[in-house]
């Protein structure tokens, strides 16, 4: 496969609902959507580095710089048997794996419609339909965030997220527990956090949650063994795990008993499979994690989470949870059994809609 041009989007995506978490708020979402063209063929990528630096210290004017000046480079009018052998080019450059992410899965799209595959097929996946969840930022407060669950629980979703924060966090759990003994519950921390805080957590494990999602340092693996030590929860790390070999860190140190694989934090779908892989030989549960994605990012992590290692629902929630309009056709809807469909047809299985990418551009350049 010969890359013959490759463009960038800058994109700003505006949330129907301000997204709060522990890191702050989020009102629109910006990210970089990839294009890459060979031998007459499309293939798209989304890069999930934000607009801020608070998830990650990747943000969309650093993804741009390193995709610019050092992957696209590396890969621009030259000829590859494989997506391996194509993202080998950009080993050279450390970290800045939403940057590699984006670009990868935009050469995963075209490989896999090159050999006229759908991309979960191409990735190894094999379930039809995937189970989804829903992830809801902190509230105004609690009826708000009640009225919340029911109405997402009726639309089907299989298990309810909420994030917390210092100071709302486990009324926030007793008071779903109240309304809703026995869904699937989980919590996400974002790093908000310390060792001293253990207690907040040891009360926790009275309320059967699935598992407690990064409650400590964003790049801590140790500290977390210490907390996942005293309870009975699953810890589950998203921010800390960047690799495989943090993954068997983890385990090793015991410093959780669940993964959230997100292309995008790890370096792409490559990166992801090996995680997957590794999890399935140690019998460690994974999930699909999420970033906000559009359609395009979010047609990789239905396609990713086919994988037979993604037993937990994921963060992979219908289109309009997120966003007014999507910028493919059709754009992602969730099942009343709450799965949704993996897509059949080449590549991502979906259609760009270049009007609405056109309507959220805010910046493009083509190489
Ligand atoms: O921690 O999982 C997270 C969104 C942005 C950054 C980090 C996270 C999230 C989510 C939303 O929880 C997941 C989604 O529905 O895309
Ligand atoms: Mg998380």
């Amino acid at each position: 496969m010969k890359i013959d041009h490759i463009e960038l989007f800058h994109v700003k995506l505006v949330l129907v609902s301000p997204f709060v978490t522990s890191m702050g708020v989020e009102l629109d979402e910006e990210h970089i959507i990839v294009k890459v063209e060979g031998e007459g063929l499309t293939g798209w990528g989304e890069s999930v580095a934000e607009g801020t630096p608070f998830y990650s210290y990747e943000t969309v004017p650093t993804a741009w710089h390193v995709l610019s000046d050092f992957l696209i480079p590396g890969v621009l009018g030259k000829s590859f048997a494989s997506v391996g052998e194509a993202i080998q080019t950009g080993d050279k450059v450390r970290g800045h794996r939403m940057a590699k992410a984006g670009l990868e899965a935009a050469l995963w799209d075209l490989f896999a419609k090159s050999e006229n595959r759908s991309l979960s097929d191409y990735l190894g996946g094999s379930r039809k339909k995937v189970p989804v969840g829903v992830s809801i930022g902190i509230q105004d407060d609690i009826p708000t965030l009640l009225k919340k669950v029911t109405g997402y629980l009726a639309e089907g979703y299989q298990r309810i997220k909420i994030k917390i924060a210092p100071g709302t966090d486990l009324d926030l759990v007793k008071a779903i527990r109240k309304e809703y003994p026995s869904i699937s519950l989980q919590v996400d921390a974002n790093s908000a956090y310390t060792l001293a805080d253990s207690d907040i957590f040891k009360a926790m494990d009275e309320y059967n949650l699935i598992l407690i999602e990064q409650p400590l340092g964003y790049d801590d693996i140790y500290f977390h063994s210490k907390l996942q030590r005293h309870l009975k929860t699953a810890i589950c790390l998203d921010e800390s795990i960047h690799s495989v070999a943090d993954t068997q860190a983890a385990f090793e140190l015991d410093s959780c008993r669940i993964i959230n694989i997100k292309p995008g934090r790890v370096g792409g779908f490559t990166e992801s499979k090996r995680i997957h892989d590794y999890c399935l030989s140690q019998n460690v549960p994974v999930w699909c994690g999420g970033m906000l994605e559009s359609g395009i990012g979010r047609a990789g992590n239905v396609a990713l989470a086919s994988l037979p290692g993604f037993t937990l629902p994921g963060d992979i929630s219908a289109s309009k949870k997120y966003y007014a309009f999507d910028i493919v056709d059709p754009e992602f809807v969730i099942n009343q059994d709450g799965t949704m469909d993996v897509p059949t047809k080449p590549g991502i299985g979906v259609e760009v809609d270049l009007k609405n990418l056109e309507r959220v551009t805010v910046r493009k350049v083509r190489f």
